[in-house]
């Protein structure tokens, strides 16, 4: 008989459910993992899940955690070998966390999408970001590489897919710009076997298919 398993419903590509990913693989906890399209999400997400974003992870006690931040506390709580949770001190992680959810994911969504947002330049937005986020965090990663005491800690992992997504938009301006340790950051946690694992790509789950465990 197939194990039960907590349920994810994901979407490869999607900086929360990375975060939230990287946090399941590094807790070392299996799932069964549905990649949803988010154009045609399914029913039964939206029976667990009104809002219906993704991550979504629902327990084998039917509890069911709608934030990317409550599954990775939830899958860090079970196991924290590295210690991410103790790492990070906790208002210092939270502040970069909000800040990044909040001033920057505004930004980079303009600076992104920025025909859609004509009121301002691409450039414009793009200085948004830059100032609230990306501009503090190379301060901080200048002195020890993490944003933990003396190591990563839950906040890296998830501002670093926000920061993923920022770089992406112009790889080229973004090799070429002053900010060394954030991009030595960036490469760091895209090269680790931790993210690998993390991005491992999955079919569109439909109903009647057979469990896909993730980790793979
Ligand atoms: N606050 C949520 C945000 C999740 C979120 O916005 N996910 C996006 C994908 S990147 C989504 O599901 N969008 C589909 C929609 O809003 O309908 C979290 O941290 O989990």
């Amino acid at each position: 008989m197939a194990e039960a398993r907590p349920i994810l419903y994901s979407f490869r590509r999607c900086p929360y459910a990375i975060r939230a990913r990287l946090a399941l693989c590094q807790a070392g906890i299996t799932v069964e993992l549905r990649e949803v399209d988010l154009k045609r999400k399914p029913a039964e997400l939206m029976a667990v899940s009104p809002r219906a974003t993704v991550p979504v992870l629902v327990l084998e006690t039917g509890r069911v955690l709608t934030q990317s931040l409550d599954i990775m506390h939830w899958a860090l709580a079970q196991t924290d070998d590295a210690q991410w949770l103790a790492q990070g001190d906790g208002a210092t992680s939270r502040q970069w966390v909000a800040t990044a959810d909040g001033d920057f994911k505004h930004g980079l969504d303009r600076y992104k999408y920025a025909e859609r947002h004509p009121e301002r330049s691409q450039q414009a937005h793009r200085d948004e970001a830059v100032r609230c986020l990306i501009e503090p965090l190379d301060t901080a990663l200048q002195a020890s590489g993490h944003l933990g005491h003396t190591g990563p800690c839950w906040a890296d992992a998830a501002v670093f897919p926000l920061v993923r997504q920022f770089a992406a938009v112009d790889r080229a301006w973004w090799e070429s710009t002053p900010w060394v340790a954030t991009r030595r950051w960036l490469e760091h946690w895209q090269a680790s076997p931790l993210f690998a694992a993390s991005m491992q790509k999955y079919p569109v789950w439909q109903p009647g298919d057979a469990p896909l465990r993730f980790p793979a």
